[in-house]
């Protein structure tokens, strides 16, 4: 748990949240200010990096348990296995939080209507 942090408050039950998800090292909870229908972030309970820039080969398994538990989550949300996951990383990038996190985001439908260009849910970036 790292002091200030507000994931480490979620996590530790200190701040409110709309947990939705847990495995042994991961939890999900609804993000507050959702940018999609379906917006979850998937958090390690422990606060292992402050970003996605420090990962290392050694966060894999975390890493996998992470990815496992959002599937399921987007199956759970009718998702159909339609859905993307975003790591901001670094403040210029739009990075606020600085505890690990992904955002799952979908649930825009069949119709087309996702977003075209990656990062439109948190800031608009065009893909090309
Ligand atoms: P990022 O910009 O990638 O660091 O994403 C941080 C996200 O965290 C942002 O979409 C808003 C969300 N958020 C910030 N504080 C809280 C909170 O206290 N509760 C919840 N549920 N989400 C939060």
């Amino acid at each position: 748990m790292q002091e200030g942090c507000i994931f480490c408050g979620i996590v530790a039950g200190d701040v409110p949240s709309t947990t939705i998800a847990e495995s042994e090292n991961v939890v999900a909870f609804r993000d507050i200010n959702p940018a999609a229908p379906v917006h979850v972030l998937l958090i390690p309970k422990a606060h292992v990096v402050s970003s996605a820039a420090e990962l290392r080969a050694g966060h894999g398994e975390l890493l996998g348990e992470l990815f496992e538990l959002a599937a399921s989550i987007a199956d759970a949300e009718g998702l159909e296995g339609t859905y993307r996951v975003i790591v901001n990383s670094g403040s210029g990038s739009g990075q606020t939080v600085f505890h690990l996190h992904f955002h799952l985001l979908g649930g825009w439908g069949r119709s087309g209507s996702f977003p075209k260009t990656l990062g439109d849910e948190t800031g608009g970036v065009p893909v090309n």
